[in-house]
Parts: C-alpha cells; sequence; structure tokens
C-alpha cells in the first residue's frame, strides 16, 4: 500500500521591522488553516520566520540583538501556533533564531523544529552552512552578518520519524551543498524540509543576481533526485527593509521536478500529494546507495 501524505509549503511575505511577534505568528496560523483546509497533514514555514531578516543590519547593542531571538519554544507569542497544530491534528516546520545557554553561556543559532500533530517538539536542527560575512560593511546597501549573529549549528543532520514519514531538516544556504542532502539520505530521509530568505542581489556577489532563482531550484532539485526525496523548500519573499527577498517557494519530487509552486511573492500556502514509496523504489534500483557508491573514492570529501 502506497505511503501518501500531503504537504504544504507556507511562504511567507515581508515582514517589517517593528511587526510584532504576535502580528506575524498570527499570519501563520491563517496559512496553517488555509494549508488545512485544502489537506494537507504537513506544513513547511521559512527560515527565521518569526521576525525581519534581521542579519541584514549591524547592531552592537546586545539587548537589540537577542531581541530579535526566542529564549523558550512555544513561547507567549508562538503559542497559539503550537495551539493551531494540535486543534487541526497538523504537524509543521518552523525556522526561527534560538538562544540557548550552555554552562552559562550564551549561544545564538539559526534553528529549525518539527512540530507533530499533537504540538509536541519531535526535533530540533541548528544551520551549519551560515553564510554572509562577520565584519561591518557599510558601504553596501544592505549586510548579511549570519557569521557575527549565530554559531554554527551543533546538532549535525538527522532524520525523524514524523507522520508517516522519515524527514529530514535544512536552513537556506544548507541546500546549495550536495552533502546536505546524502547525509540525511543515508539515514534515510524521505523529505528535506527547509525554510530561505535569499535576497535576488547578493551585494558581495553580484555576479550571479540574474540566476537567483535558477540557482534556488537548480540546487533543491539536483538534491531531490541525486538522494530519491522530496524535497520542501519555502521562502520569506518579497520586498523587505530595502532588500527584494526571492520566491519560488516549491515542492520537489523525487524525479526532480517541480511539482507544487507558490505563484506570488507575498503569504501563499500551496499542496502537494507526496507518494513517500518511490524514494524507496529508487534507492532499490538507480540510486541503490550500499550496491553502487564507492566510498573509497570520496574520501577527499572528508580528510
Ligand atoms: N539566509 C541565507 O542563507 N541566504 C543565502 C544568501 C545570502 C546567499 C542563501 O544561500 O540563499
Amino acid at each position: 500500500m502506497a505511503r501518501y501524505i500531503n504537504i504544504a509549503g507556507a511562504q511567507v511575505g515581508a515582514i517589517a521591522r517593528n511587526e510584532s511577534r504576535q502580528s506575524v505568528v498570527a499570519r501563520l496560523v491563517e496559512l496553517m488553516r488555509d494549508a488545512h483546509a485544502r489537506g494537507a497533514e504537513v506544513v513547511v514555514f521559512p527560515e527565521l520566520t518569526l521576525t525581519s531578516f534581521f542579519p541584514r543590519w549591524w547592531m552592537e547593542d546586545e539587548a537589540e540583538i537577542d531581541a530579535f531571538f526566542e529564549t523558550e519554544m512555544p513561547g507567549p507569542a508562538t503559542l497559539p501556533l503550537f495551539e493551531a497544530a494540535e486543534k487541526l491534528g497538523v504537524g509543521f516546520y518552523l525556522g526561527y533564531a534560538e538562544l540557548t545557554y550552555e554552562n552559562d553561556v550564551a549561544r545564538h543559532y539559526n534553528t529549525s523544529i518539527l512540530v507533530d500533530g499533537k504540538g509536541k517538539i519531535v526535533g530540533k536542527y541548528r544551520k551549519v552552512h551560515l553564510p554572509g560575512h562577520a565584519d561591518h560593511r557599510p558601504q553596501m546597501p544592505y549586510q548579511h552578518l549570519e557569521k557575527r549573529y549565530f554559531d554554527v549549528g551543533d546538532l549535525g543532520f538527522d532524520s525523524w520519524d514524523f507522520h508517516g514519514g522519515k524527514f529530514g531538516m535544512a536552513i537556506c544556504n544548507d541546500r546549495r551543498w550536495p552533502e546536505t542532502y546524502r547525509v540525511m539520505a543515508l539515514q534515510g530521509a524521505e523529505v528535506v524540509v527547509l525554510g530561505y530568505n535569499t535576497p535576488t542581489h547578493i551585494p558581495w556577489e553580484p555576479v550571479y543576481d540574474h540566476l537567483s532563482g535558477f540557482h534556488n531550484h537548480l540546487s533543491m532539485q539536483a538534491g531531490a533526485y541525486q538522494n530519491s526525496m522530496y524535497v520542501v523548500g519555502v521562502a520569506k519573499a518579497g520586498a523587505e527593509e530595502g532588500s527584494n527577498l526571492l520566491a519560488g517557494s516549491c515542492i520537489i519530487a523525487p524525479s526532480g521536478e517541480i511539482i507544487a509552486m507558490a505563484q506570488t511573492s507575498g503569504d501563499e500556502a500551496f499542496v502537494a500529494k507526496c507518494d513517500l514509496d518511490i524514494c524507496q523504489y529508487n534507492r532499490k534500483s538507480m540510486f541503490n546507495f550500499a550496491e553502487h557508491r564507492q566510498v573509497q573514492h570520496y574520501r577527499i570529501i572528508t580528510e
């Protein structure tokens, strides 16, 4: 019997710097309801979903920086999303900025979680590939200071039993690296869910600006096909505080084909019916890892 799951991407439009968490969460709940009404069992939100994309701003005041981070999940502002998930029986992926203390030392992570249809957190991932720079570049129209504000994720890439399938998580820049998908496929992941914030103009590397949409889909479609998995990539999109964020949120089948895609650059849910057994079928044939991989020739990747 085939294992089908209806998955929704819930693209989020621009968030102003002064928009409250409560207002953003109300938008997310509305997206979740809309996705559920169209049959979704799992809803995927973007990276750093709860605020404007703050790494574009140089800040020195600790309190100002930490105001963009969550110290508890759910907290008072995010609880309505967990309650909506439980009420609807819908699972979700959510990206957010996490502030935690390890041996009294503050750690800042670009984090995502998987929350099941009972509103329980079942998986956590902390972004591994942090793009941008740590130094102040005031000459640029906006900056990309992920290397300043975040620690490199310490949890690695994992895979979780989730709503009848095996799910893995990644965040934004991770999607451009082939290893991301492979290490999760080797752990059995059938669906990789990820959120992104991608300015269509990269001030420090503008040579590829005209290809931002192409590179977005190219990376995720290659990851899906070469690893026999579904990939769900969801944007925070639109004109946000002087930066145009790429839309193009989509769901990609293990064939590498895009089977559902957002049509706007605003708040929008879209759904695809995913047959998880296709992943298993492919892994017994063309992409039978155990039978065909020749790891003795790959050592340079990790050495
Ligand atoms: N949030 C990101 O990781 N954004 C990067 C941009 C800066 C290139 C991305 O890979 O889309």
